[in-house]
């Protein structure tokens, strides 16, 4: 683990805030210099195989190379030949965030404000609607072999009580399979269709469109994730044609479960407390220039007691350290995907991109939720929830999560989680490998970028077109801008004005500007460029500037048909697929 991070401090980095700092003789040459740099990419090698990866409620310091304790060695590889950005954005929840990833839309337009409940609005539909592309269609319209494996959580649900979590009853889990992978565009998948499940025995299990068992008594979902990716990069990647493969890994989402050896590896480390590897994480991301200096660190979250207070630490330990295991087995799993592309000799010319989807999660799960089992396969009880110190994390019939105390480690040093639309929230690690392309390996680039951004910079290094009609129906423009300038070392223009809603929580960004609201509270402004952790509310100072931000978000809202949370509609009923008829 040390010695990952002594790697990484010597890596060779590019804060932007070190930039203001210097002459203005030295900025011109700069610009001349990048615009030089910018020449090859035209005749870069474009059409790439590209490898998109996505963590599932991964915190801005989970990795070594953001700030962790974790060991991240390949992720931190990754990041030493590619580029990191430290100011990218998700949305701050699982569906709308895929949503937006796939289609380059707000979810919203997408059909997926809220999660997979149909309100019978048109951003609220629960599903991808007819007026949205995915990357896979776009891709696979341009030549490229399209597969996934993972989490999908884009489609309605039908669940009848717990039976089908249960595996009491073989009725369909699903409404209909129009939505799903192979119907998006995607030629192969494996992966679980719902958002969450057992690492040991995953609930909606499928491979292509048909329902499937974990297959092993050694299963491990992550592992297995990781099994397929590599098959597909096997099958694929010495063809004519480039491919597109999407990696949806369900780690380290709740609920924390893990193989014990691994856990028991980490469980010491965390007996040190919140408090100590909160600070050590906010020290690292300083020394690897993760971070402004000037971003205090915030507070301790106001519901999480002084490490030294709180008993059981064993247990609380144990919540962490299988949480560090999960993130250790999506880390592997990225080591073997960039292994199987070195067999292939397809390394320089694949485009890698790693993000997580939300930020860390508070969240504390109970037993009648409705996507949480009580039994498993064989018929054990599961125990369910993190009331009970004598129960620890890590086998597959306990289901906790790590809680409020770790996802404020995890998001380090932001303050709030997934749902909020703070910094907590909606900042994602990200990196970017293409070793053809990228100009600076190892450096960290300060420039805005959100999920968004993803469809048009495939569109622009595949040589797709993104289009304007699709089976018979008009497609939005896309919202985001190409990351390209920034792989290639150069600078994108000031990024236009971004939003998110969520739950009623909103968030307008512009320029170094932030006004961001909690449901139901008032808005909230913040100059991220000196307190990006959102510690001083400077609304009352600046009225004018809110009141321009505001507008800028209704004007938002009404493009994109947001809906506060107290006037949207009742969900409606979803039901069971009719097995053999139509809606199957
Ligand atoms: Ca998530």
């Amino acid at each position: 683990m040390n010695n990952q991070m002594s790697r990484c401090e010597i890596e060779p980095m590019e804060t932007p805030w070190v930039l203001p700092c210097w002459p203005i003789g030295w900025l011109m040459a700069l610009a001349a210099w990048l615009i030089l740099l910018a020449i090859p990419v035209a005749a870069a090698p474009l059409r790439p195989n590209i490898v998109l990866i996505l963590a599932d409620d991964m915190g801005f310091s989970d990795l070594g190379c953001y700030g962790s304790e974790i060991a991240t060695p390949n992720l931190d590889q990754l990041a030493a030949g590619g580029l990191r950005l430290n100011q990218f954005y998700n949305t701050p929840r699982c569906c709308p965030s895929r949503a937006a990833l796939l289609t380059g839309l707000y979810p919203q337009e997408a059909g997926i404000g809220g999660m997979m409940e149909d309100r019978g609005l048109p951003g609220y539909h629960g599903e991808l609607n007819d007026h949205c592309v995915t990357l896979a269609e776009v891709l696979h319209s341009a030549g490229y072999h399209t597969l996934m494996v993972g989490k999908w959580h884009l489609s309605h649900m039908y669940f009848d009580g717990k039976k089908q979590l249960n595996f009491e009853s073989d009725e369909p889990f699903w409404e209909n399979k129009h939505d799903w992978p192979l119907q998006r565009g995607f030629e192969e998948y494996y992966g679980t269709i719902h958002g969450v499940s057992s690492y040991f025995d995953p609930f909606s299990l499928v491979e292509d469109n048909t329902p499937v068992h974990a297959n092993s008594p050694n299963f491990y979902y992550t592992d297995a994730l990781s099994d397929h990716a590599v098959n597909f990069i096997k099958k694929y990647a010495g063809g004519s044609a480039p491919f597109f493969l999407y990696v949806a890994y369900t780690a380290p989402h709740w609920p924390m479960q893990a193989p014990a050896a691994d856990i028991a590896k980490y469980r010491p480390v965390y007996e040190a407390g919140w408090d100590v590897i909160r600070s050590n994480r906010y020290q690292r991301e300083i020394q690897l220039g993760i971070i402004n200096p000037v971003w205090a660190l915030s507070p301790r979250d106001p519901r999480v007691q002084p490490w030294a207070q709180v008993p059981n630490h064993e247990w609380q330990a144990n919540r962490m350290a299988t949480f560090a295991a999960m993130v250790s087995h999506l880390d592997q799993g990225v080591g073997r995907i960039m292994g199987a592309l070195r067999a292939a000799g397809a390394t320089t010319n694949t485009l890698v991109i790693f993000l997580s989807d939300n930020g860390a999660c508070d969240e504390v799960i109970y037993p009648q939720y409705y996507d949480v089992p009580s039994a498993t396969r064989d018929g054990r009880t599961i125990k369910v929830g993190n009331s009970d110190p004598a129960v620890f994390a890590g086998p597959v019939d306990v289901w906790q999560s790590y809680g409020v105390p770790w996802a404020n480690v995890s998001d380090t040093p932001f303050r709030l989680y997934k749902h909020y639309t703070h910094e907590g929230g909606i900042s994602t690690p990200f990196i970017a490998s293409w070793p053809a392309v990228i100009a600076h390996p190892g450096g960290i680039a300060g420039q805005i970028g959100h999920i968004t951004d993803v469809m048009p910079t495939l569109v622009e290094v595949a040589g797709a077109e993104y289009p304007k009609i699709f089976k018979a129906q008009t497609i939005p423009p896309m919202e985001g801008e190409s990351l390209l300038p920034i792989l290639a070392g150069g600078e994108r223009p000031e990024r236009t004005p971004l939003f998110w809603e969520h739950e009623g929580n909103r968030a307008v960004h512009a320029g170094d500007w932030k006004l961001v609201s909690r449901y139901p509270g008032p808005w909230e402004l913040y100059n991220l460029a000196t307190d990006r952790s959102e510690l001083t509310n400077l609304a009352g100072q600046y009225p004018a500037r809110v009141g321009e931000l505001s507008a800028l978000y209704e004007q938002w809202a009404k493009r994109c048909g947001v809906v506060p949370p107290d006037q949207l509609p009742p969900a409606k009923a979803i039901k069971p697929a009719l097995v053999g008829g139509t809606a199957d």
